[in-house]
């Protein structure tokens, strides 16, 4: 008999992506590629200290005055505000009327938790309106909402005909979602597809969503990876609060800083233009301020100070876009690079959508045949959707990758 009082917990499934990055380690071929992780890496397939960040460290480091103090509760305010500066533009409505709320969480999961847990409290769902999900999504999503007792729904997101946007499936989706329903849309460079919504469609979505009355959540977690650009890339955001929509936003510094293990991120809850707007604003980030405490206390200190730094240097700031557009251009690069060699070697379909795609990932089309003999017989590491990180191809191995990919898509043909 077992002593223990646990023998009925089951056992869960590891993290597929951990668990492909773990895989992907332990493989010992020489020529090995990693297209799996969402992270950026230089053309020798390293990971990338942005040059920004080497020097804020510097900064910090030689700071006598440096402790390791707590932060308060909501976080580093000079971060929290630069971070919501970025996100909404510095001339926003929304700050000038001192409508956003702002705290600073374990990055973009710490974001959407914490933004989650709030929901779950304060927002009120008379029939249990969920929270909306594209379809496909970052796999997270659903399990970080699901933890916190949110029923999910999804939202048609992606054709698999066209690669592109299902727009249609898209608004229907919104015009039928129960009033008051929560959709979670991506800010910009979609995960997994790196497919989004054109401008002329995203005042679409905002015009259903305000005539439906849903409530916005965005999460942001690749501002200035998109584009290159860091207004580009906050635009749908900067729009819908322009259209006077109370809602909410997971930002995340892991990717656009590059500070993936430092855990920097901000939730921002912005109130709808009203009379009250200041007095709603201050309660809720009174709630705000309970749920961080009861949960994590208060927030991990170093990445927020190397953001902070980055955030609010002007010389800093202009660096780090540079900073951005390296990073941003290598990819856009590697999109083009891969489409030309898949051409030339005359792959069998239409590679227009890798072009077409934006962000950190492209969501190619392979299938799950097609992944899984990739990886056994060319170690060539994505994960089972067919999305691969566009990040992981640098010029050492573009011909590899896309002779195995010819190879593979000529073998098993869909
Ligand atoms: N939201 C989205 C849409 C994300 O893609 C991420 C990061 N995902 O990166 C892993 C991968 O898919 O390869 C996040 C939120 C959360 O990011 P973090 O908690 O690292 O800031």
């Amino acid at each position: 008999m077992s002593a223990s009082a646990f023998t009925t917990v089951p056992l869960a499934p590891a993290d597929p992506l951990f668990s492909l990055i773990a895989a992907y380690k332990a493989d010992t071929f020489n020529k090995k590629v990693d297209l799996g992780v969402g992270a950026y890496r230089d053309d020798h397939a390293k990971p990338w200290v942005l040059p920004v960040v080497k020097k804020a460290n510097a900064i910090l480091y030689n700071d006598p005055d440096l402790n390791h103090e707590y932060l308060p509760i909501a976080g580093l305010a000079t971060f929290t505000a630069a971070a919501a500066r970025l996100i909404l533009g510095a001339d926003s409505p929304a700050l000038a009327e001192k409508r956003v709320t702002s705290v600073q969480t374990i990055s973009g999961t710490g974001a959407l938790h914490t933004g989650g847990r709030f929901l779950a409290k304060f927002y009120a769902r008379p029939q249990n309106q969920a929270v909306y999900l594209s379809n496909p999504t970052w796999a997270n999503h659903k399990q970080i909402l699901e933890n916190l007792s949110l029923p999910v729904a999804q939202y048609p997101y992606y054709l698999p005909t066209t690669r592109g946007l299902d727009f249609a499936g898209l608004t229907g989706a919104l015009n039928s979602a129960p009033s008051g329903s929560i959709i979670l849309l991506h800010a910009c460079a979609h995960n997994p597809t790196g497919v989004d919504p054109t401008r002329e469609q995203w005042t679409e979505i905002a015009a259903i969503m305000k005539e439906k009355k849903l409530f916005p959540w965005f999460d942001c977690a690749y501002q200035g990876f998109a584009s290159g650009n860091l207004d580009n890339d906050s635009w749908a955001v900067r729009y819908f609060v322009e259209q006077g929509f109370e809602m909410c936003i997971a930002q995340s510094f892991s990717k656009n800083l590059g500070l993936y293990g430092e855990r920097a991120g901000v939730f921002h809850f912005v109130s709808p233009p009203s009379s009250d707007a200041i007095e709603v604003t201050k309660k809720v980030a009174s709630q705000l301020a309970i749920v961080q405490r009861s949960e994590i206390s208060n927030p991990p200190a170093y990445g927020a100070r190397i953001a902070d730094a980055v955030l609010n240097d002007p010389e800093l700031f202009k660096e780090w876009t540079e900073n951005l557009q390296t990073m941003a251009g290598r990819i856009i690069d590697m999109r083009a690079a891969l489409v030309s060699k898949l051409k030339e070697l005359g792959t069998p379909g239409d590679w227009s959508h890798v072009t077409k795609q934006i962000g950190m990932f492209s969501f190619t089309g392979l299938t799950e045949k097609h992944v899984a003999v990739l990886r056994e017989e060319f170690h060539i590491y994505m994960t089972k959707n067919g999305r691969i990180s566009m990040a992981g191809l640098n010029s050492h191995n573009i011909d590899y990758v896309a002779a195995a990919v010819d190879k593979v898509v000529k073998q098993y043909p869909e």
